[in-house]
Protein backbone atom coordinates (compact mmCIF):
# COMPACT_ATOMS: atom_id res chain seq x y z
CA UNK A 1 0.00 0.00 0.00
CA UNK A 2 1.22 3.63 -1.29
CA UNK A 3 1.18 5.92 1.67
CA UNK A 4 1.20 9.29 2.37
CA UNK A 5 4.41 11.20 2.74
CA UNK A 6 4.55 13.84 5.52
CA UNK A 7 5.65 17.27 3.75
CA UNK A 8 7.95 20.03 5.64
CA UNK A 9 7.05 21.73 8.02
CA UNK A 10 4.74 19.25 9.80
CA UNK A 11 5.81 18.97 13.26
CA UNK A 12 5.76 15.04 13.26
CA UNK A 13 8.75 15.03 11.00
CA UNK A 14 10.55 16.22 14.54
CA UNK A 15 9.69 12.96 16.72
CA UNK A 16 12.29 11.24 17.85
CA UNK A 17 11.85 7.67 16.76
CA UNK A 18 12.04 4.27 19.35
CA UNK A 19 13.30 1.05 18.47
CA UNK A 20 11.95 -2.03 16.87
CA UNK A 21 11.32 -4.40 19.49
CA UNK A 22 9.74 -7.30 17.44
CA UNK A 23 10.81 -8.53 13.70
CA UNK A 24 7.21 -10.34 12.72
CA UNK A 25 5.05 -9.85 9.77
CA UNK A 26 3.56 -6.48 11.02
CA UNK A 27 7.29 -4.95 10.18
CA UNK A 28 7.82 -7.16 6.99
CA UNK A 29 4.42 -5.45 5.40
CA UNK A 30 5.39 -1.83 6.97
CA UNK A 31 8.62 -2.21 4.75
CA UNK A 32 6.94 -3.68 1.79
CA UNK A 33 4.57 0.10 2.20
CA UNK A 34 7.57 1.91 2.79
CA UNK A 35 9.35 0.40 0.01
CA UNK A 36 6.47 0.97 -2.31
CA UNK A 37 5.93 4.40 -1.55
CA UNK A 38 9.13 5.57 -1.98
CA UNK A 39 9.37 3.72 -5.69
CA UNK A 40 6.32 5.59 -6.51
CA UNK A 41 6.88 9.05 -5.07
CA UNK A 42 10.76 8.47 -6.88
CA UNK A 43 12.71 8.22 -3.59
CA UNK A 44 16.24 7.11 -3.03
CA UNK A 45 15.82 6.39 0.58
CA UNK A 46 13.06 6.93 3.49
CA UNK A 47 12.39 6.84 6.81
CA UNK A 48 9.20 5.54 8.40
CA UNK A 49 8.76 8.77 10.42
CA UNK A 50 7.77 10.44 6.74
CA UNK A 51 5.32 7.97 6.41
CA UNK A 52 3.99 9.22 10.20
CA UNK A 53 5.58 5.83 11.80
CA UNK A 54 8.02 6.53 14.89
CA UNK A 55 10.16 3.94 14.51
CA UNK A 56 13.86 3.49 13.84
CA UNK A 57 13.28 2.37 9.99
CA UNK A 58 14.45 3.06 6.86
CA UNK A 59 15.69 2.08 3.27
CA UNK A 60 17.67 3.19 0.98
CA UNK A 61 17.79 2.21 -3.14
CA UNK A 62 20.36 3.60 -5.10
CA UNK A 63 20.37 3.65 -8.86
CA UNK A 64 22.72 1.72 -10.66
CA UNK A 65 25.05 2.30 -13.35
CA UNK A 66 22.28 3.07 -16.30
CA UNK A 67 19.85 4.87 -13.79
CA UNK A 68 17.64 2.07 -12.58
CA UNK A 69 16.59 0.89 -9.06
CA UNK A 70 17.10 -2.80 -8.22
CA UNK A 71 15.21 -4.16 -5.62
CA UNK A 72 18.27 -6.78 -5.02
CA UNK A 73 20.07 -3.62 -3.68
CA UNK A 74 17.44 -2.02 -1.43
CA UNK A 75 18.56 -1.76 2.01
CA UNK A 76 16.23 -2.30 4.74
CA UNK A 77 17.91 -0.82 8.13
CA UNK A 78 16.71 -1.05 11.31
CA UNK A 79 17.86 0.25 14.42
CA UNK A 80 21.12 1.67 13.03
CA UNK A 81 23.93 3.08 15.09
CA UNK A 82 27.15 4.73 13.80
CA UNK A 83 30.22 3.06 15.19
CA UNK A 84 32.60 5.52 13.03
CA UNK A 85 32.70 8.69 10.91
CA UNK A 86 35.45 9.29 8.64
CA UNK A 87 36.72 12.45 6.46
CA UNK A 88 33.82 15.08 4.85
CA UNK A 89 32.16 15.09 1.67
CA UNK A 90 29.67 17.76 -0.18
CA UNK A 91 26.91 16.42 -1.87
CA UNK A 92 23.61 18.08 -2.97
CA UNK A 93 20.64 16.30 -1.07
CA UNK A 94 17.36 16.67 -1.19
CA UNK A 95 14.41 15.01 0.67
CA UNK A 96 10.76 13.71 0.08
CA UNK A 97 9.55 15.70 2.65
CA UNK A 98 10.72 18.86 1.21
CA UNK A 99 10.08 18.45 -2.08
CA UNK A 100 11.60 20.38 -5.07
CA UNK A 101 14.51 21.89 -2.73
CA UNK A 102 18.17 20.76 -2.84
CA UNK A 103 20.84 22.50 -1.23
CA UNK A 104 24.93 21.50 -1.07
CA UNK A 105 25.25 19.76 2.74
CA UNK A 106 28.73 18.29 3.86
CA UNK A 107 28.91 15.10 6.12
CA UNK A 108 31.50 12.47 6.75
CA UNK A 109 33.26 10.41 3.70
CA UNK A 110 32.82 7.45 5.19
CA UNK A 111 30.97 5.56 8.02
CA UNK A 112 31.09 2.14 9.71
CA UNK A 113 27.06 1.31 10.35
CA UNK A 114 25.55 -1.69 12.20
CA UNK A 115 21.63 -2.26 12.05
CA UNK A 116 19.29 -5.50 11.97
CA UNK A 117 17.61 -6.90 8.68
CA UNK A 118 13.81 -7.44 8.46
CA UNK A 119 14.79 -11.26 10.41
CA UNK A 120 16.79 -9.64 13.08
CA UNK A 121 20.07 -10.28 11.68
CA UNK A 122 22.94 -8.09 12.18
CA UNK A 123 24.67 -6.71 10.17
CA UNK A 124 28.07 -4.49 10.48
CA UNK A 125 29.09 -2.27 7.60
CA UNK A 126 31.33 0.39 5.74
CA UNK A 127 29.88 2.87 3.83
CA UNK A 128 31.51 5.12 1.65
CA UNK A 129 30.03 7.49 -1.51
CA UNK A 130 26.41 8.06 -1.87
CA UNK A 131 25.52 4.77 0.23
CA UNK A 132 27.12 6.99 3.09
CA UNK A 133 25.43 10.04 2.69
CA UNK A 134 21.95 8.50 2.20
CA UNK A 135 22.25 6.34 5.46
CA UNK A 136 23.24 9.54 7.46
CA UNK A 137 20.68 11.58 5.84
CA UNK A 138 17.73 9.33 6.73
CA UNK A 139 19.03 8.78 10.32
CA UNK A 140 19.13 12.28 10.81
CA UNK A 141 15.12 11.86 10.35
CA UNK A 142 15.50 9.03 13.16
CA UNK A 143 16.63 11.58 15.19
CA UNK A 144 14.01 14.02 14.04
CA UNK A 145 16.25 15.86 11.97
CA UNK A 146 16.23 17.53 8.24
CA UNK A 147 19.03 18.36 6.01
CA UNK A 148 17.84 22.20 5.97
CA UNK A 149 18.63 21.85 9.62
CA UNK A 150 22.58 21.89 8.15
CA UNK A 151 22.49 24.90 5.77
CA UNK A 152 23.94 28.47 7.10
CA UNK A 153 21.88 31.27 8.41
CA UNK A 154 20.91 33.12 5.62
CA UNK A 155 20.34 30.16 3.48
CA UNK A 156 17.75 29.04 6.03
CA UNK A 157 15.97 32.18 5.92
CA UNK A 158 16.46 32.61 1.98
CA UNK A 159 14.43 28.54 2.34
CA UNK A 160 11.90 29.64 4.83
CA UNK A 161 11.09 32.67 2.60
CA UNK A 162 10.73 30.42 -0.38
CA UNK A 163 8.95 27.92 1.24
CA UNK A 164 6.39 30.20 2.55
CA UNK A 165 5.69 31.94 -0.78
CA UNK A 166 4.80 28.41 -2.18
CA UNK A 167 2.96 27.18 0.71
CA UNK A 168 0.58 30.10 0.12
CA UNK A 169 0.19 29.60 -3.72
CA UNK A 170 -0.82 26.34 -2.86
CA UNK A 171 1.77 24.01 -4.35
C1 LIG B 1 17.82 11.11 0.74
O1 LIG B 1 16.23 11.61 -0.90
C2 LIG B 1 19.11 11.40 0.07
O2 LIG B 1 12.73 17.07 -4.03
C3 LIG B 1 16.77 10.54 -0.17
O3 LIG B 1 10.73 16.50 -5.74
C4 LIG B 1 19.42 12.69 -0.31
O4 LIG B 1 15.01 10.21 -2.12
C5 LIG B 1 20.01 10.41 -0.18
C6 LIG B 1 12.97 13.44 -4.03
C7 LIG B 1 20.62 12.96 -0.91
C8 LIG B 1 21.20 10.68 -0.78
C9 LIG B 1 21.51 11.95 -1.15
C10 LIG B 1 13.22 14.76 -3.75
C11 LIG B 1 11.94 13.15 -4.91
C12 LIG B 1 13.72 12.36 -3.42
C13 LIG B 1 12.47 15.77 -4.32
C14 LIG B 1 15.29 11.36 -1.86
C15 LIG B 1 11.43 15.48 -5.20
C16 LIG B 1 11.17 14.16 -5.49
C17 LIG B 1 14.66 12.51 -2.49
CO1 LIG C 1 14.83 12.96 3.78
Amino acid sequence: MIRDIIVYPDNRLRKVSKDVLKFDTELHSLLDDMYETMIAKEGIGLAAIQIGIDKNILLINLADEEGRQNKEDLLEVINPKINRLEGSEIYQEGCLSIPGYYDDIKRAKQINVEYFDRFGKKIVRDLDGLLAIAMQHEMDHLKGHLFIEKLSYLKRKKFEKEWKKRLKAGK
